[in-house]
C-alpha cells in the first residue's frame, strides 16, 4: 500500500459507519502502479539516444577535458531520430542531456561546458530543445538522462556545492522543455578532482523532480518509480515482480548480492511498486562508433530482446545512438523498422479473440482460465497478462492443452506474469481447448491470454 492508499484506507475505516458511500470499500491489499507507472509500462518500448562529445572522440566515457569545439554534427536532425523511433513502434525516447564527461547538450547557465561553447549552429543550438520538439511532433514522450557523475564540474566532490549545481541543471531541464515523461538517473559515482568523493543528495534530487514534473517517472537502481533490471544484456528475469522491498536498494549504485537479486526479481511481498526497465544497446557500445557498423544486432536478436524484456514483465529501453552527422545510422534505422515488422507479424493473429473463455477462482490463492477456440488451431506464441492496475499476484502458471482423446497436457509453465509474459512455443502446439492454471500470492484476479498463430505472411524482415 502506498502512502495515498494508506491514507484512503484509513479514511474509509473511519468514515464507513457514517457515510454509506464508503460501504463496500475494499482497500487494495496489493501495491498498485501510479497512473504514470502504468502508462510507462504500457508504452512497452522506448529508444535511448547517447549523444555528446564521446560521439566525436569515439569513446564511451569522456574524462571531462574534451574541448567543446569538437561538438559539431554536420547534418543534425532530431526529427530523423524521432521518425525512426516511431517506425520502430516506440512510444517514448530518452536523451543523454549530460553524460559522465559533463558536456551539456543544452545552453545551460551552470557551466560553459555546453553546446553554447561549440561551433554547432554558431553556439546557438540546443539539442535538448530539438529533441523534445521532434519527439512530440512524432507523438513520442520525451525523457532525459542527466548523469550525476560529472568529470568536468570543478565542484564535483565538494558535495553540497555539487548537489546545488546538479539541482540547478535539473531545474533548467525540467522547467524549460515542457512535460518530461521519464528522468533517468544512473548511479555512477566516480572520484572527483583530488580523489574527493561526492555524496549525492538523492532525496533532494527526487523531491525536485516530483515538484517540477509530478507526472514524470524517475528511473534508477533505487527508483523511486522504476528500477534498473540489473544488467545491460537485455534480460529481465523469468521471475520478475514489480514490487520491491525499497530498503534492500537504498540508493542508486548500491551493490551486493541482495541488491542484484532485488533488481532482477523484485519481491512478491515488497511494499513499493517499482517495475523493472531493461536498457540495452543495439550495438556493443552506448555511443556511436563507426567500427561497430557491422555489429548492429540483427532482427531475430532484436525480437528476442523484446521477448526477454517486455515479455518478462519489463519495459525495453533500446539504445540507438546518433553519428557524428547527428543522424541515426541507416543500418540501425532499417533494423528498427524490420524489428517492428517482425513483431507485427508475430502478433498478427490472436486465436483467443474469437474463443469462448471462462475464468473462475479455484481456491483462495488459485484460479483457472479456460478457452475454447472452436476449432483445432496451431499456436506459436502464448501471451499472458495480469490486470496490473490491481496489482501483481500470479506466482506460478501452467498452460495446458486438451488432448484429442480427453485429458490435459502441460505445454508450458512458469512463475510470474505481471504486465505481460510471452512464451514462444518451439515446437508449436495444436489444440482446440486451452487452459491456464494460476497460483497467486493474494486473492486471484482474472488473467488475460492471447494465443498467436504462426506467422503466415511472407516477409523479408527476418535475418536483417
Ligand atoms: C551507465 C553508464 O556508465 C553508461 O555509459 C551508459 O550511459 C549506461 C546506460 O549507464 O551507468
Amino acid at each position: 500500500m502506498n502512502r495515498r492508499e494508506f491514507v484512503l484506507a484509513g479514511t474509509a475505516a473511519v468514515m464507513a459507519p457514517r457515510f454509506s458511500r464508503w460501504r463496500g470499500f475494499v482497500p487494495p491489499s496489493r501495491p498498485v502502479p501510479s497512473p504514470a507507472q502504468l502508462a510507462w509500462q504500457r508504452d512497452e518500448l522506448a529508444l535511448f539516444h547517447h549523444f555528446g562529445v564521446n560521439t566525436f572522440t569515439n569513446r564511451e566515457w569522456g574524462d571531462g577535458t574534451e574541448d567543446p569545439a569538437i561538438f559539431n554534427p554536420t547534418a543534425f536532425d532530431a526529427r530523423q531520430w524521432a521518425r525512426a523511433a516511431r517506425a520502430a513502434g516506440a512510444r517514448a525516447v530518452i536523451l543523454t542531456a549530460k553524460h559522465h564527461d559533463g558536456f551539456c547538450l543544452w545552453p545551460t547557465s551552470t557551466t560553459r561546458h555546453s553546446v553554447a561553447s561549440s561551433p554547432w549552429r554558431g553556439g546557438n543550438g540546443d539539442v535538448v530543445r530539438d529533441f523534445v520538439d521532434a519527439a512530440r511532433a512524432e507523438g513520442l514522450k520525451p525523457g532525459l538522462y542527466l548523469s550525476p557523475w560529472d568529470r568536468n564540474a570543478t565542484v564535483y566532490g565538494d558535495s553540497p556545492r555539487y548537489n546545488d549545481f546538479y539541482c540547478a541543471q535539473l531545474r533548467e531541464l525540467l522547467t524549460r522543455y515542457g512535460s518530461i515523461a521519464e528522468v533517468w538517473f544512473d548511479g555512477a559515482n566516480g572520484e572527483g578532482p583530488n580523489g574527493r568523493k561526492q555524496v549525492y543528495d538523492w532525496p533532494r534530487f527526487w523531491g525536485l523532480v516530483r515538484q517540477l514534473q509530478p507526472s514524470a517517472v524517475m528511473f534508477s537502481d533505487a527508483g523511486p518509480d522504476v528500477r534498473w533490471i540489473g544488467n545491460e544484456r537485455g534480460l529481465a528475469a523469468e521471475t520478475n515482480w514489480s514490487t520491491v522491498d525499497p530498503l534492500v536498494v537504498p540508493y542508486p549504485g548500491a551493490s551486493g548480492d541482495a541488491v542484484t537479486a532485488m533488481l532482477q526479481h523484485g519481491d512478491p511481498s515488497g511494499l513499493a511498486w517499482r517495475p523493472g526497465e531493461t536498457d540495452v544497446s543495439i550495438r556493443p557500445g552506448w555511443f556511436y562508433h563507426a567500427a561497430e557498423d557491422a555489429r548492429v544486432r540483427d532482427v531475430d536478436d532484436l525480437v528476442e530482446l523484446f521477448f526477454t524484456s517486455v515479455g518478462r514483465n519489463s519495459k525495453l529501453l533500446l539504445n540507438v545512438s546518433p553519428t557524428t552527422e547527428g543522424l541515426l545510422h541507416n543500418v540501425d534505422v532499417k533494423r528498427l523498422a524490420d524489428m517492428r515488422t517482425a513483431l507485427y507479424l508475430d502478433f498478427e493473429r490472436d486465436l483467443a479473440q474469437a474463443a469462448t473463455s471462462a475464468w473462475h477462482a479455484t481456491g483462495r490463492r488459485s484460479g483457472v482460465l479456460e478457452l475454447d477456440l472452436g476449432d483445432s488451431n496451431e499456436i506459436a506464441i502464448v501471451d499472458l497478462k495480469e490486470d496490473i492496475a490491481r496489482g501483481q499476484r500470479v506466482s506460478r502458471y501452467v498452460v495446458q492443452s486438451e488432448r484429442p482423446g480427453g485429458g490435459w497436457l502441460d505445454v508450458t509453465d512458469g512463475t510470474t506474469i505481471g504486465y505481460r509474459k510471452l512464451e514462444r512455443m518451439t515446437p508449436t502446439f495444436t489444440a482446440r481447448r486451452v487452459r491456464v492454471q494460476v497460483d497467486t500470492v493474494d486473492s486471484p484476479e482474472p488473467i488475460g491470454v492471447a494465443l498467436y498463430a504462426p506467422t503466415t505472411s511472407s516477409s523479408d524482415a527476418g535475418g536483417g
